[in-house]
């Protein structure tokens, strides 16, 4: 018997090549997870370059990531959108939060974009080569962590998912975050080591191998030609 980690439970489907083993999914019971794909994070003028951030380093994601997004469509899977954000009045934004570091602008100042990270702003919204389409969830979050504050648990429960592919940005904070959420809730994640960007290469590295590390302490990592290679080919028309 191998000594790697395998999701247990259901019958698997199909086998994806990851670290520190296969990563098991029947895509009935996984959901495709993009974390905070916004303009925000990703264009200038945004939460991310406040905090004195390059977001171009961010824009290599998206062509896999579009890739990825379009192959679970076509194999039917539930497509989790998540945006990092606040109510307008900021009355779900911790003072903590609020005034932390020493950005160029603060959460609810007048950018770009719109106001940084209010809801509903053009610049909180996901970047237009991965908006969401009808049928998808869009889980809005004020924290890090996609579980904190949101319906994600029961939206999960409620489709019987019991792993999840996540990608997004960026690895270190809010892909790391949720990641250790849903390893805690029980949930087999597997992160998308192309599909997930850091405004830093150095932790962008790391950061994937501190979860696979100690034989997939709380997930496992592939990347999207792995996946692309095992997900079931949709039927083409004669
Ligand atoms: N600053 C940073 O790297 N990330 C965040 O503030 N939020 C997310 O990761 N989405």
């Amino acid at each position: 018997m191998s000594d790697t980690p395998t999701p247990n439970d259901d019958p698997p489907a199909v086998t994806v090549d990851a670290v520190p083993g296969p990563f098991t999914l029947d895509v009935g019971t996984t959901a495709l997870v993009l974390i905070d794909m916004q303009r925000d994070f990703l264009l200038p003028g945004g939460f991310g370059e406040t905090l004195g951030n390059d977001v171009s380093l961010l824009q290599q994601v998206v062509p896999p990531l579009a890739e990825v997004l379009a192959a679970a469509r076509a194999a039917g899977m539930l497509i989790i959108h998540t945006r990092e954000g606040h109510l307008p009045d900021l009355s779900d934004c911790p003072p903590a939060k609020l005034q932390r570091g020493k950005p160029s602008m603060r959460i609810g100042d007048e950018g770009a974009n719109g106001r940084i990270l209010i809801r509903g702003e053009y610049g909180h919204d996901i970047i237009d080569e991965l908006a969401p389409i009808d049928g998808e969830i869009v889980i809005d979050k004020p924290g890090k962590g996609a579980f904190y504050a949101t319906e994600l648990q029961t939206v999960l429960e409620t489709a019987g998912v019991s792993r999840l592919i996540v990608t997004g940005v960026t690895t270190e904070v809010c892909v790391h975050t949720t990641v250790r959420e849903a390893n805690d809730r029980g949930y087999e994640a597997l992160v998308l080591s192309d599909c997930v960007g850091s405004y830093f290469p150095e932790f962008q590295r790391i950061g994937l191998e501190m979860i696979a590390a100690q034989g997939g302490i709380f997930g496992w990592v592939a990347d999207s030609t792995a996946l692309l290679a095992a997900l079931p080919q949709p039927a083409v028309a004669v």
